[in-house]
């Protein structure tokens, strides 16, 4: 505990220096708000086979049943709201003069929070995509119709979100890496470090000389490799950042 302690003290006062901060977050930092992790205990890829509901080769087979898996996590997370860990990230935006959040999740609650330069590397469960004409649009209908259609031309819309074997977006790829190549203090919150090419990006900041902290609830195979390793629960331990 008083070592915990310490690194939140030699993590806040990098803040206090940073010029250029980068977060990284996953999963973790919404499992506090009610929104389900995908490995951990009750998470869902124990619950569900990620090839079934998450890759094209899925959607190509039964579009139906990975819109009914989609409808069922806006259902679930329609209601939800940030928790302390979101809105500490938005008032730490406030002290930094450049700050970044590049987030692997798809539920909105960092923008919600108040955050606002935002990097969504795998998209937004809240915006769709024409599977034909490509238009995408913010669609919050909850549920939307069993298999949704185009506007524009008809066709069989999508979420927007990137699935296993899929490319990220290189615009949202550079935004990335720009806050990272630049960036003299990273944090890493709240994700398991298991899909690639987020997974990569905390050690590419050190590379660049950053300074990496990483925030989980349990040990990853990066934190022995980054600088502080913060032991708690993101709602916990971001606010306690933010203490004079
Ligand atoms: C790509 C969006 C190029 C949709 C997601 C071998 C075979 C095939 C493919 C690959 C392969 N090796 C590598 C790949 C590539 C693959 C990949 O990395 N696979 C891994 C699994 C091996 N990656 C891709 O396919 C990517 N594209 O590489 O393109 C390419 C193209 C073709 C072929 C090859 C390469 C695209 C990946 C995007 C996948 N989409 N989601 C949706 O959500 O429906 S990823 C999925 O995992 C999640 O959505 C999430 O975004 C992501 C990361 O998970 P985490 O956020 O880390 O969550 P997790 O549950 O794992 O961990 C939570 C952590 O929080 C835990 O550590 C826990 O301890 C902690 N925690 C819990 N509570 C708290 C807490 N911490 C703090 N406080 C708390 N309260
Ligand atoms: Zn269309």
């Amino acid at each position: 505990m008083a070592e915990q302690q310490d690194q939140i003290d030699r993590l806040r006062e990098k803040i206090r220096q940073a010029k250029n901060v980068a977060v990284l977050t996953g999963a973790g930092i919404s499992a506090e708000s009610g929104v389900p992790t995908f490995r951990g205990e009750g998470g869902l890829w124990k619950q569900f086979r990620a090839v079934d509901l998450a890759t094209p080769e899925a959607f190509s087979r039964d579009s139906r049943l990975v819109w009914e898996f989609y409808n069922w996590r806006r259902e679930l997370i329609a209601p939800l709201s940030p928790n302390p860990g979101h809105y500490a990230l938005a008032e730490i935006e406030n002290l930094v003069p450049n700050f970044t959040v590049i987030t692997q999740n798809i539920d909105g609650l960092h923008r919600k929070a108040g955050s606002k330069r935002i990097v969504e590397l795998h998209g937004n469960l809240w915006w769709v995509r024409c599977t034909r004409c490509e238009s995408l649009r913010e669609d919050l209908r909850v549920p939307l119709p069993e298999l949704p259609t185009c506007e524009s031309c008809g066709a069989l819309l999508r979420p927007h979100v990137v699935w296993f074997g899929e490319m990220l977006d290189p615009a949202v790829m550079d935004a990335a890496y720009e806050a990272i190549s630049n960036c003299d203090l990273m944090m890493v919150i709240g994700t398991s470090g298991t899909v690639q090419p987020a997974a990569s990006m905390g050690v590419q900041a050190k590379r660049n000389g950053a300074s990496v902290a990483e925030i989980n609830l349990d040990p990853t195979p990066y934190s022995d490799v980054y600088d502080i390793a913060i032991s708690g629960k993101s709602g916990e331990i971001l606010p306690r950042l933010l203490q004079a």
